[in-house]
């Protein structure tokens, strides 16, 4: 597809995306549980990451299904099994990130999704089949994946160097914000330091934990906040940089040319988010529909070129749009990864790590 016929359909399509955020709790990410509604077998509740999906997906499922589909949006893998576990909200489908989905299996959130009754599930790229972090594929199947960047706006601000030193540095006038997500901000403090984003050792999470104390204490630090939030920051101008999932950004930069977003040469994190069907899901068959729909390549494609993230089907490859494949943040080199330099988050080893990045994540909000 041109990219101008990217544009006008991204004008176009951008006026009904179909995320409801709840507005009593704007500025956190997540929406307040809706009181549990009696399942009809016609409604698809979904829990997802904001700007994460194509809206006339959703609709054409609807009408091809004579259902009607519920989606709301989280900012954070944390926010969204907090939500869970404070019980009152009731959804089909959540969408979490790789490295959190044996927690979620642990706390008894995730059903077995059935794998042998997806027909489309062969169509996904090998690399994406049978996950270090979920075997089999009993719970999950990949839905996209996501590198995190810095993004700018050249309008107001070029940005000297490729890295995060213009966030973590000496430097105390650049105004930015960071992702409202723990495991992102401090892998990238990791990432900084030398380490990797998934660090074990006390002195390794000690020196991320000071930097970060320091981060948050210069005058330029605005806040933490979701992808979408950020990407509105930038657009606005209230930050210079901002830390931001790639397809975030990359959705503004198809509207507005002056939004750019690269990875640091120091490296960065990138995560698989899945699509899970929750215990609790008062419709596990019609979820079950919607993870085979999204399998589709017609379907899994549109997803990609209208969020610009990252696409693990095999069949939807060659239906991509040709500008995500030029994009290296979507679309990493091999010996990126080989390097280390773009690391998967994975989930950290049981025990005392979990605490210390949990110790440092709180210490850092109650500043
Ligand atoms: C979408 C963010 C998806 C990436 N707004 C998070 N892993």
């Amino acid at each position: 597809m041109k990219r101008a016929l990217l544009l006008a359909l991204l004008l176009l399509t951008a006026c009904h995306r179909v995320e409801k955020k709840d507005t009593a709790t704007e500025g956190n990410g997540t929406t307040t549980p809706k009181p549990t509604l009696k399942d009809d077998g016609k409604t698809l509740r979904i829990f997802m990451w904001s700007d994460y999906i194509d809206p006339e997906i959703v609709k054409d499922f609807e009408t091809a299904n004579g259902v009607n589909v519920v989606i709301d949006t989280y900012e954070s893998n944390e926010a969204m099994i907090a939500k869970l576990q404070g019980g009152g909200a009731s959804y089909d489908l959540a969408n979490p990130s790789n490295y959190v989905v044996q927690t979620m299996v642990r706390a008894k959130l995730l059903q077995p999704l059935q794998k042998e009754q997806l027909s489309n599930f062969r169509n996904l790229l090998p690399g994406f089949v049978n996950p270090n972090f979920d075997r089999g594929n009993e719970y999950s199947i990949p839905y996209q994946f996501a590198a995190t960047g810095l993004a700018y706006n050249s309008a107001r601000f070029t940005p000297p160097r490729a890295s995060w030193e213009l966030i973590f540095g000496q430097q105390d006038t650049l105004r930015f914000a960071l992702l409202d997500d723990p495991r992102e901000v401090i892998g990238a403090a990791l990432k900084y330091l030398g380490y990797s984003v998934n660090a074990t050792k006390p002195e390794e999470l000690r020196a991320a934990r000071d930097l970060l104390r320091k981060t948050v204490r210069k005058r330029g630090f605005e806040s933490f906040a979701g992808g979408p939030e950020i990407r509105n920051k930038l657009l606005a101008g209230s930050i210079d940089l901002g830390q931001i999932y790639v397809g975030d950004l990359l959705q503004g930069a198809a509207e507005n040319d002056k939004l750019h977003v690269f990875i640091p040469r120091e490296g960065t994190t990138i995560s698989t988010d899945t699509l899970v069907i929750l215990r609790g899901s008062p419709n596990p068959a019609l979820a079950r529909k919607f993870m085979d729909y999204v399998l589709q390549p017609g379907v899994s494609a549109a997803i990609s070129n209208y969020t610009y993230y990252g696409n693990p089907n095999a069949r939807a490859q060659p239906l991509l749009d040709p500008f995500l494949k030029d994009q290296p943040a979507f679309n990493p080199p091999a010996g990126e990864f080989a390097s280390g330099r773009i690391e998967f988050i994975n989930e950290l080893p049981r025990g005392n790590p979990p605490r210390l990045y949990d110790r440092i994540w709180t210490d850092l909000k109650s500043r």
